[in-house]
């Protein structure tokens, strides 16, 4: 399937590639080259980087089950008998991991089915791939299965990125976007800045790919990528294996990067190679220009890109990141003294390794050798030692090959191919909430509460290989690199650098490929959602704006700090109600910080001075009146996940507006999406002008337009009152969003 949607790629690249060239005046870069040929219309679209809002026409939708559900519910909204570009769901995120793969695997199997048989038979349907539980995780399978040089793939989750490591664009979105694509829509985004990453020498000893991409989430911040591309180059870029870019340009999501690309070379086409697409990686080989930038971009990228950052592998050294945040960066051999001067408990409780990024057959084989030297000397992990294999191919792989018993001989537990612990499906036998304790793992997110829903717990991240060292020892404030370990004979010895192989020599052993292909003509089946249901509910229209400016909104909640989706609409136990968007809806901003209660997740409901409530009881109390209300939030509100529950909870309990000093961009245009009002301080330090119990209005609503700030006025319990100005992003079209009350039913 991809290789025909690759030829027809490829045949017409030339061609709308000399037209932007003349447009352009200029050569093009490689995110360019794949954003042009996917124009839906090149002649008329605005290419203003920064600007432009981009109407694309991606290759193809990939979903994953957390997040498939309301994108499945909004796609049958719009009536449509089958998907309009190939698509696929893949069941990963909903299976705990608590008693190893077969039997966590049987579980979700059981307490899933209701969700799993209705995501089937809606995959059956309209003409969607269905990847069974178990499976592997989207991005994995992505990348094995569909990613190819110069596509573009949108994805429901914000680390689809992963599939640039295959030369493509692959982006994270909600699942209304993926909705309207499916439904035959171009699909819309902010016409990205780029960032160009120039990497020199060869990654050496301890440092892997990860530490490329820990590093720099260390000097670009969480916010150092929102509305960019970052396209990787240089000669370091064709020494690193695709797995290793994909890990690279999966962790780029942490930057609040649109995506990350690398330009085609050979380690994709090793990879196409052993995962059965010599077709296709002959065919890119053939069309290779068309897959990288054009000469005079590499030879002078400082006039191609808004902003270069260089990178040295040959010196690049390990980097442990965390707690709390991907962005508090050091090299490991600095953690002990750090620990020691924040107070960083040292002893370590769990160390998990694998999910969708880093369970490569390098990672995996790496990883393996560090385990291997502790065992000759007589060691085991001194933590619980959990692996997610990726995949159902990486997973037999690791089995053929002896990985998984060199991995249970250390004490390890082999986990089902799932998201598992990463995302918070992990019952963390000794975690005791209110107690802060240390774990870390292989994953790319570390936000509070993340994996075992203790918000005290400071979890770090680090590559693979890095983590396996800290099993041994249990212990952050061991340098893997230069520290030393004792034998059980009581001998010190130090462990010698990682070695793996890139790629299994003898192929990829297969084992249950767990791929159902829809029905040729799926007008006969109904898709399975029991009126009874506990987990799933169709979707009910949003009531459309009634024309009324906002006047005198109750403040629902001040956010303070970080405010991620994970904060707004935590994971965990929650997700098996993600297909209920009432029952979700309880959740609301659980792990969020109010500046106004000294407990996360609660609030006082402003009308009544009763405190201690959730905020989802405040907003219901709201909502029974009739009455609206308003969110403030604080820096680059929203960052992480693509769940759109963070926006469809609020909209669904009367939030009217969010006001915020910044967003990040999948939950920005989430809440455009749902209808609600997404403004940013014009100055950042009004936001300080927020008090408990003001009521705010927003004004001229009737007269939205682009670019045009709309007036916000603070009545102060006082009787006083002050007037700021509020900015956002707003286009024509997401105007009539608004309007309609959102994207869907816009479109009806
Ligand atoms: C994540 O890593 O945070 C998730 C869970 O994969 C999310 C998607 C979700 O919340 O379902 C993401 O990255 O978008
Ligand atoms: Fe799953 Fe974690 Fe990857 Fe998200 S980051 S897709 S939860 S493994």
């Amino acid at each position: 399937m991809s290789l025909e949607l690759a030829k027809n790629l490829y045949t017409k690249m030339p061609d709308v590639f000399a037209k932007a060239r003349k447009k352009f005046g200029r050569g093009l870069t490689l995110a360019e080259k794949v954003l042009v040929s996917h124009a839906d219309n090149f002649e008329t679209q605005t290419w203003e980087r920064g600007k432009a809002m981009l109407a694309l026409r991606p290759d193809r939708v990939a979903m994953q089950d957390a997040t498939a559900q309301m994108a499945i519910l909004q796609f049958m909204q719009a009536n449509k008998k089958q998907a309009a570009v190939p698509s696929t769901i893949h069941c990963d995120h909903l299976i705990r991991a608590e008693m190893g793969s077969e039997k966590d695997l049987l579980r979700a199997m059981d307490e899933n089915k209701e969700v799993y048989n209705f995501l089937a038979s809606a995959a059956k349907k309209y003409g969607i791939g269905f990847w069974k539980p178990g499976a592997g995780i989207i991005h994995q399978v992505v990348l094995e299965n569909y990613a190819f040089p110069g596509s573009l793939i949108i994805g429901t989750d914000s680390h689809t990125p992963n599939g640039g490591g295959l030369g493509g664009l692959a982006i994270g979105v909600g699942g209304a976007d993926a909705g309207e694509v499916m439904a035959g829509l171009p699909w819309e985004v902010l016409h990205p800045k780029l960032i160009g990453v120039r990497l020199t020498g060869k990654l050496n000893g301890w440092a892997s790919p990860k530490d490329v991409i820990l590093y720099l989430c260390g000097l670009l911040t969480v916010k150092g990528g929102t509305n960019k591309i970052v396209e990787y180059f240089g000669p370091g870029a064709e020494s690193i294996s695709a797995t290793g870019k994909g890990t690279i340009c999966n962790m780029g999501a942490e930057l609040g990067a649109t995506t990350s690309v690398f330009p085609f070379d050979q380690k994709m086409v090793a990879y196409l190679n052993i995962t059965d697409r010599a077709d296709l990686a002959n065919l890119a080989i053939a069309n290779k220009s068309l897959l990288v930038a054009d000469p005079e971009v590499y030879q002078s990228p400082e006039k191609y890109y808004d902003q270069i950052v260089e990178v040295d592998l040959s010196t690049l050294e390990p980097y442990v990141v965390g707690p709390h945040t991907p962005d508090l960066a050091r090299p490991v051999s600095k953690m002990a003294a750090e620990a020691k001067e924040k107070g960083y408990p040292v002893e370590l409780k769990a160390a998990l390794i694998g999910s969708c990024t880093n369970s490569s057959y390098e990672d995996i084989s790496r990883s393996a050798h560090i385990a291997k030297q502790g065992m000759k000397a007589g060691l085991k992990a001194k933590t619980p030692f959990l692996v997610s294999p990726g995949s159902e191919r990486i997973y037999h792989t690791m089995k053929r090959d002896g990985f998984i018993e060199t991995f249970e001989k250390m004490g390890g537990t082999v986990l089902s191919n799932s998201c598992g612990p990463c995302i918070g499906q992990w019952k963390r036998a000794d975690g005791v909430k209110g107690k802060a304790d240390s774990i870390v793992s292989s994953f790319n997110r570390n936000f509070p509460g993340r994996n075992d829903g203790i918000n005290e717990t400071l979890s770090f991240l680090a590559s693979p290989e890095v983590v396996t060292a800290y099993a041994l020892s249990g212990d952050l404030g061991f340098d893997p690199v230069n520290g030393t370990l004792r034998g059980a004979d009581g001998k010190e010895f130090k462990l010698e650098p990682p070695q793996g192989e890139e790629l299994p020599a003898k192929g990829f052993a297969k084992g249950e490929e767990g791929f159902v292909a829809p029905a040729e003509n799926g007008d006969a089946i109904t898709v399975d959602i029991p009126s009874t249901s506990e987990r799933l509910q169709l979707l009910q229209p949003f009531p459309r704006w009634d024309g009324k400016d906002f006047e005198k909104l109750p403040l629902l909640i001040k956010t303070k700090g970080k405010t991620t989706t994970d904060h707004i609409s935590p994971a965990g136990p929650w997700l098996k109600f993600r297909g209920h968007l009432d029952k979700i809806s309880d959740n609301m901003f659980l792990g969020a910080n109010n500046a106004f209660s000294s407990e996360p997740g609660k609030g006082t409901d402003v009308l009544t001075g009763e405190s201690g409530l959730t905020i989802a009881q405040i907003a219901r109390r709201f909502k029974v009146k009739g009455i609206g209300s308003i969110v403030v939030g604080d820096e680059n509100y929203g960052e992480g996940s693509s769940r759109e529950h963070a926006a469809m909870s609020p909209r669904f309990l009367n939030v009217k507006v969010v006001l915020t000093k910044s967003f990040a961009r999948i939950h920005e245009t989430n809440l455009k999406k749902q209808g609600i009002l997404a403004l940013t301080f014009a100055d950042p330090k009004d936001y300080e002008k927020i008090e408990q119990q003001d009521r705010i209005s927003v004004t001229g609503l009737g007269s939205l337009a682009p670019g045009k700030p709309v007036q916000v006025a603070i009545h102060k319990t006082d009787g006083t009152s002050l007037t700021i100005q509020a900015n956002h992003s707003i286009t024509e079209q997401q105007i009539a969003w608004f309007k309609a009350g959102s994207a869907l039913n816009a479109l009806n």
